[in-house]
């Protein structure tokens, strides 16, 4: 196994991986900014470094300042975690050559998957059903791509190959504006990406967004974990989260499972990763593939038993998959509510010092945070502090379970978005579950 992880993130990501490792007996680095010697995760570390002032561009996206530190501490691995670097191709490029494991796909896999057409290729060539559309890039043929947009039938959406989680995209309901979108749609990925590589896809109406969570390992070992429902999000930030997604059939699972855990052995994929579809009408349509862990990695550890950062270590370390699909069942059903330090009505960041805190607890309540009282949310950063996930038989009783908990939990000195978990959580629309993405936005648009 490897014997000392760099954890090169922040937050409760870090503190998560951090835990996981100490469970293993990894020796820790952590590496912060000037602005977060205070994180949890820092003090419990074996040991840290700091490598840069507080904006991100000059610390955790800081890649010689990281793989010094990785060099200074003798560490055999760097855990990317969620955002920041954990899908730079370059960064899992250079810390390999630099003599350090990255945990996390190959620079190829990462690459691939970062350029969408690239990516739905590959995923279609290796069964993975995908949004009817283009199949690759468009070209400057007026003809060519009206008569595309006429085959798929309106309305279609522009997308740019170098975008994702709702960057560059443009949805045209007729013939009339398709050639102006997507000349706009090209010229802005071009300044947005440094890439202007756009395609078409049938644009789909209300559909819900279902993920499959894959684990695969570097013998041509793939597992899927299931699914998750990410539907309730608001400007393409996620909300709330659940596993298994409502109205999801065994059958569907094993289905769309599988086909994923497959182009997981064609592609040579190595790690953990998450497939993202759109889900209407009983069917699924592959978008993008995520190559890190996810913030709602919980919900799926919940269900599966499945210790998702654990594996992640293993699978790194040159490990067989220690499960094969059988020895995956789901059980139960888990919600994941993501506790942001920002006003439940306006939105707006509320970084500054919590000066009471008491979490929530009992049975099946799992919360995965790095605050304390006296802890100071800088206001550099992403405002999520933690998140709230509550585990029950049946989805009612996770429910039940999250209710609960949204009422106990304190969190005072700065504002925080439970009120708006409270509005979810009670809501008739969530309570009855499969509610599509546009779902949140329209409610508060109303409320
Ligand atoms: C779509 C779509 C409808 N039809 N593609 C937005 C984020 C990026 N990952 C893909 N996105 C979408 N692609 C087709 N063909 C609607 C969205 C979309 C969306 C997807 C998932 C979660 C939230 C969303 C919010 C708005 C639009």
């Amino acid at each position: 196994m490897l014997e000392k992880i760099l954890i090169a993130n922040r937050g409760e990501i870090a503190l998560r991986i951090l835990r996981a490792c100490r469970e293993m007996g990894i020796k820790t680095v952590a590496v912060h900014s000037t602005a977060d010697r205070e994180l949890k995760h820092v003090r419990l570390a074996d040991e840290s470094v700091c490598i840069g002032p507080p904006s991100s561009l000059d610390s955790y996206l800081n890649i010689p300042a990281i793989i010094c530190a990785a060099e200074v501490t003798n560490a055999s691995a760097i855990h990317p975690g969620y955002g920041f670097l954990s899908e730079n191709a370059e960064f899992a490029e250079q810390v390999e050559s630099s003599g350090f494991k990255f945990i996390g796909p190959s620079a190829k896999s990462i690459r691939t998957m970062g350029d969408k057409v690239a990516a739905i290729k590959a995923m279609k060539a290796a069964g993975v059903p995908t949004v009817p559309g283009s199949d690759g890039p468009l070209n400057d043929d007026k003809d060519r791509n009206l008569q595309l947009a006429r085959d798929i039938g309106y309305p279609v959406i522009i997308k740019a190959a170098g975008g994702g989680g709702g960057r560059g995209m443009r949805v045209v309901n007729a013939e009339g504006s398709l050639l102006n979108s997507i000349q706009l749609t090209r010229s802005e990925a071009g300044a947005a990406f440094g890439n202007d590589t756009v395609y078409m896809e049938k644009f789909l109406e209300k559909p819900r967004h279902v993920e499959i969570q894959v684990l695969s390992d570097s013998q041509g070992n793939a597992i899927h974990l299931a699914e998750r429902d990410c539907s309730m999000q608001r400007r393409h930030q996620k909300v709330v989260e659940e596993a298994p997604a409502p109205g999801i059939t065994p059958e569907q699972r094993a289905e769309i499972g599988n086909r994923c855990a497959e182009a997981c052995k064609a592609t040579g994929y190595e790690g953990a990763g998450t497939f993202e579809f759109l889900y209407e009408n009983g069917e699924f349509y592959f978008i993008e593939m995520n190559t890190r862990v996810q913030v709602e990695h919980p919900v799926t550890e919940l269900i599966t038993g499945v210790d998702i950062i654990r594996e992640q270590i293993s699978i790194a370390s040159g490990n067989p998959l220690r499960f094969s699909q059988e020895d995956i069942k789901v059980r139960g059903h888990a919600i994941e509510c993501r506790i942001n330090a920002e006003d439940s009505h306006t939105f707006m960041p509320s970084p500054g010092t919590i000066t009471m805190y008491h979490p929530p607890g009992g049975p099946g309540v799992r919360l995965d945070t790095h605050i304390y009282s006296g802890y100071t949310v800088p206001p550099y950063y992403d405002s999520m502090i933690g998140k709230l996930i509550t585990y029950g038989n049946t989805r009612e009783s996770a429910i039940a379970r999250m209710k609960v908990a949204l009422s106990e939990i304190v969190i005072d000195g700065i504002k925080t978005n439970i009120e708006l978990h409270q509005d979810i959580i009670n809501d008739g629309n969530f309570e009855a579950g499969g509610a599509d993405i546009h779902y949140l936005e329209k409610k508060l648009g109303l409320s």
